[in-house]
């Protein structure tokens, strides 16, 4: 057992198929999903490229499921127009925010519906389906199944008012619409009566042992949160989970007898990460190769950024779906976050206490790598987090400002001033020059451990300390005051100097994309890889570099005071 699992943790992967949840097209994307599960995948993605890997990263909305056809019937729209207004909004806001997606597609897609209806129907055809009719609350003024969100009432087991049918937003817990106390229907608000209706379940009881040794025995090294609510799932043991709904929105039940019903949004959704997979693979087989290599390969690293209240379907649900299905492969990760609060208090799309992205740039145009750079700093990584825009011009002020850009600009001002900014020779490095050089080699280990384990505030902070290595070095040699009497000492001095810099243009790649371009334009490389960090010699003698332009700007207290403001 023991040799087993540490056979799989060394297993040599030659490819990773990242992806990220697909958020829900009923609204705009906030800070929250950004620093949940946005930039840690795409920070991840550009990682394993930068490093030469062969990466897949699929996004995509999800466009199916009750709150989506609540909403087209509140504005008195079609579903469908309600998913084509968000999924724009959304990937606009993804490409404005440099998330790296190899694909952002839509379950709304021809290839989605196909796939995930061919999906159940080869579940249903090998009999991994258990079909089974209950009684279901139903709205006799709507004439209407009332599923997952269709009805609220109160929790059972906090209390709270409006708990829905299918979780209760206070306190977390997940309910079935048989739970709640005094149901109303959220379509008239009239109180549903019982009726019988037929729908197909995963006997995910059928899947639990299986599932416990995968994950509880072979996959320790999940992060802790993860692995946890995995352990309460599943300690509690697993019941048989509808996969079907009495809806007229979502991938119709591919089957006789099933008129009316569609599949559940959180059985078609995972799919998605395939369907976008296939697309992507036939608009470009030459770049991608067949969408098989990428599910159904052993050698395929597969891992699922998501936030925590997905944890359950990514890595319960949806794995026994692939097992059912028997030619896929599992996911190797899933390396979910907590939640980000804002200024305290709960994120809350109802109340609009959020920072939503699209608004964000129109605040604070060109400055994506801030909200980047302090939402990686101040991940919910570990537990739930806060975002303070305090903290933000704090981060923006003391770290970019101070001490990332200040180096930056002073390294290339003073090449400018004393070199007419061309790179200068370096002679006779002393022992402190070599201290600061070898200093860029631990870096580059510690950086690396740390984001193949996922923990990338740790990694931000190292490729920081880049940065704090320079302006330290700097400090210490002070070249403009040497320039008067030793003119070879000065050019040695910046020459390690702009080492440094470009070593930061590939440490902070993954992070801060546009920053890291920024740099690159300014010291005229374009072609920088990963195995260069560390390196000393990334920029050769004579080199010509361009006018230096600062890389951040102070933001002032009127800026911030607006956006509080702005909060209420
Ligand atoms: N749309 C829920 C969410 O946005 C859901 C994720 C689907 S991932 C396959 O949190
Ligand atoms: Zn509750």
């Amino acid at each position: 057992m023991q040799s087993k699992r540490i056979n799989m943790m060394n297993k040599n992967f030659k490819r990773t198929l990242i992806t990220s949840a697909l958020p829900y097209a009923n609204g705009p994307v906030h800070i929250g999903h950004l620093a949940g599960v946005y930039v840690p995948a795409d920070i991840y993605a550009r990682y394993l490229r930068l490093k030469g890997e062969e990466v897949l990263f699929i996004g995509g909305s999800d466009e199916h499921g009750v709150p989506i056809a609540l909403k087209a019937k509140a504005e008195g729209v079609t579903p469908q127009q309600v998913v084509d207004r968000y999924h724009t909004i959304i990937k606009k806001s993804f490409e404005d925010f440099g998330i790296s997606f190899d694909i952002y597609s839509r379950t709304s897609s021809d290839i989605h519906k196909k796939t995930a209806a061919d999906f159940f129907r080869t579940l249903y055809d090998k009999g991994e389906f258990v079909e089974q009719t209950s009684e279901q609350y139903y709205d006799e003024e709507a004439h209407q199944f009332l599923a997952d969100r269709y009805i609220t009432g109160k929790c059972p087991h906090c209390g709270a008012e409006r708990a829905y049918g299918d979780q209760c937003e206070a306190c977390g817990t997940s309910l079935s619409p048989l739970d709640l106390l005094e149901p109303k229907s959220a379509i008239s608000g009239s109180v549903p009566v019982l009726k019988e209706t037929k729908h197909w379940y995963l006997p995910l009881d059928k899947h639990e042992a299986w599932l416990k040794k995968w994950i509880l025995d072979d996959h320790k090294e999940w992060k802790s949160n993860v692995y946890g609510q995995c352990k309460s799932w599943l300690d509690m043991g697993l019941q048989p989970r509808a996969v079907s709904r009495d809806l007229n929105w979502g991938v119709p039940v591919p089957v006789e007898g099933a008129e009316g019903k569609v599949l559940y949004v959180w059985f078609d959704a995972p799919i998605g990460y395939i369907s976008n997979t296939i697309e992507v693979c036939g608009a470009q087989p030459e770049k991608y190769g067949d969408w098989e290599k990428w599910w159904k390969d052993e050698l395929t690293k597969l891992v699922h950024f998501i936030g925590k209240d997905n944890i359950v379907f990514h890595c319960i649900v949806f794995p026994a779906m692939l097992k059912a299905d028997g030619s896929y492969i599992l996911p190797e990760n899933v390396p979910a976050n907590e939640f980000l609060n804002l200024e305290s208090d709960k994120i809350s799309t109802s109340r609009n206490h959020a920072v939503w992205l699209n608004e964000y740039l129109n605040e604070f145009p060109d400055k994506q790598d801030v909200l980047r750079y302090v939402l990686t700093a101040n991940a919910p990584e570990t537990k739930d987090n806060d975002f303070t825009w305090k903290d933000f011009q704090a981060r923006n002020n003391n770290e970019l400002v101070a001490i990332l850009g200040n180096f930056v600009n002073r390294v290339l001002v003073l090449t400018h001033k004393f070199f007419e900014g061309k790179v200068p020779a370096r002679t006779a490095p002393t022992d402190y020059d070599q201290q600061t050089l070898d200093e860029f080699a631990s870096v580059k280990r510690e950086l690396e451990a740390n984001l193949e384990t996922f923990r990338f505030r740790d990694a931000l902070k190292e490729a920081m300390n880049l940065a704090r290595i320079g302006n330290k070095y700097l400090a210490d040699t002070e070249p403009w005051k040497l320039v008067k009497t030793d003119m070879a000492r000065t050019a040695t001095i910046l020459n390690i100097a702009l080492q440094i810099t470009a070593n930061l243009a590939i440490a902070f790649e993954p992070f801060l994309p546009f920053s890291s371009n920024k740099i690159k334009q300014l010291i005229g490389t374009s072609d920088l890889h990963w195995a260069q960090l560390g390196a000393a010699d990334l920029l050769p003698v004579n080199h010509q570099l361009n006018e230096p332009t600062l890389l951040f700007e102070k933001i002032e207290d009127e800026a911030i005071a607006r956006q509080v403001q702005k909060l209420g």
